[in-house]
């Protein structure tokens, strides 16, 4: 049994919902999971059994404009892993998670904590803009005695981008089979207006105008209609193309929901047109539950979907080719269930929870056997 800190951001996203489920899955396992944060992640439940979650208070004082988390974070989380007797902290999200932890252990010498970084993209794609991000970033990862990548994508972006002293270790993103799979009773089968999905944090890179814009061209010949699920700074700009589209009433806003298995039991397509993802796991979400994704083919999504097992992949600007293979899956249930069924296996094999967590518990083991 390890004593693990793990630290992430709360909000919906996918390094949270990795971060959490990898936390009650080690948990499970018999870890001892002590979760470091200003908020609790989005779906953690804190009725765990050695789950623990430990709030990062960080004080409004008139002279910070920007009150200080990273300190706050830091000095929190070198309290912590003395009081609790934590062998690693593993953060997800590098900044300012890498950095905070490298101040943390260094407030704690003697004490020795081996601190792991996982990327999840947004991240290295933030401090590569940014040089100021950049060198800390850079300093930061060199620091952790261990980076992982959620695909081989960012692995390589990311060592091409930086000057790092060891190799990343790509640990793939993961999926509970059995929690993830389509709800029995809910898919109402018969002839029914078709049901096409988007979950994300509306971001500009996630292209939720051409899901709209794909989405118009669907309807044009299949009856249906588009869930958006999420919230973020596209959301009114989405809003008014749908209605500039004359498709206000066929698009559906639901915002942010915990709980997505029951959405995606009845969707029967699930689109993401994204400009930049460094693995996806939104689509990997739909596919284990048996909805087809169509998707750009960009960063770490070809490692995910390939064409026909789980879905098809487009250039990010190919609308036209996205939609007209959207009109094919929906209207032929043959090529539907081929495609689904082989993307359940596909995920069933590469990416299933216990596996995955296996990697992550041998990676520690491996790290903490390291001087
Ligand atoms: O996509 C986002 O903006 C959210 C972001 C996050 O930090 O949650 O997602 C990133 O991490 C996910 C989990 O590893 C990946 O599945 C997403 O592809 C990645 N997003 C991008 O690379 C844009």
């Amino acid at each position: 049994m390890m004593k693990i800190g793990m630290v992430c951001f709360p909000t919906f996203g996918g390094s949270s919902a990795v971060a959490t489920e990898l936390g009650l899955a080690l948990a499970e396992k018999g870890h001892e999971i002590h979760f470091v944060g200003y908020e609790i992640p989005f779906r953690l439940k804190l009725d765990t059994t050695n789950i623990y979650f430990h709030r990062v208070e960080v004080i409004p004082y008139p002279v910070f404009r920007f009150p200080p988390y990273t300190l706050a974070l830091a000095s929190h989380l070198a309290e912590i892993i003395v009081k609790c007797e934590l062998r690693i902290v593993h953060l997800h999200y590098a900044i300012p998670h890498a950095a905070a932890a490298y101040l943390a252990r260094q407030l704690i010498q003697p004490y020795r904590v081996k601190i792991i970084t996982t990327l999840h993209g947004t991240d290295i794609q933030l401090a590569a803009l940014d040089p100021a991000y950049r060198n800390i970033t850079n300093f930061s990862l060199n620091q952790s005695d261990a980076v992982t990548a959620v695909s081989r994508y960012l692995k390589e972006e990311t060592e091409e981008k930086f000057n790092l002293v060891k190799p990343i270790e790509v640990i793939y993103n993961f999926i509970n089979i059995e929690k993830y799979s389509r709800l029995a009773g809910v898919f109402n089968e018969g002839v029914r207006e078709k049901i096409i999905i988007h979950i994300s944090n509306f971001r500009s890179l996630k292209k939720v105008d051409n899901v709209v814009r794909i989405f118009a061209r669907i309807a044009e010949k299949t009856p249906a209609k588009l869930w958006l699920v999420g919230d973020g700074p596209e959301l009114k700009n989405v809003e008014n193309l749908s209605r500039e589209l004359g498709l206000r009433d066929q698009v559906e806003f639901m915002k942010e929901k915990r709980e997505i298995v029951p959405l995606l039991s009845l969707a029967d397509l699930f689109l993401l047109p994204s400009t930049s993802e460094s693995f996806g796991l939104a689509a990997l979400e739909a596919v284990t539950c048996g909805v087809p994704v169509i998707a750009s083919r960009i960063g770490g999504l070809p490692e995910v979907i390939e064409d026909g097992i789980g879905g098809f992949l487009f250039p990010p600007d190919d609308l036209a080719g996205m939609s007209q293979k959207a009109g094919q899956l929906l209207n032929d249930p043959v090529l539907h269930e081929k495609v689904t069924k082989a993307g359940r296996v596909m995920a069933t094999r590469k990416f299933n929870l216990e596996k995955i967590v296996l990697e992550y518990e041998a990676l520690y083991q491996k790290t903490c056997g390291a001087n």
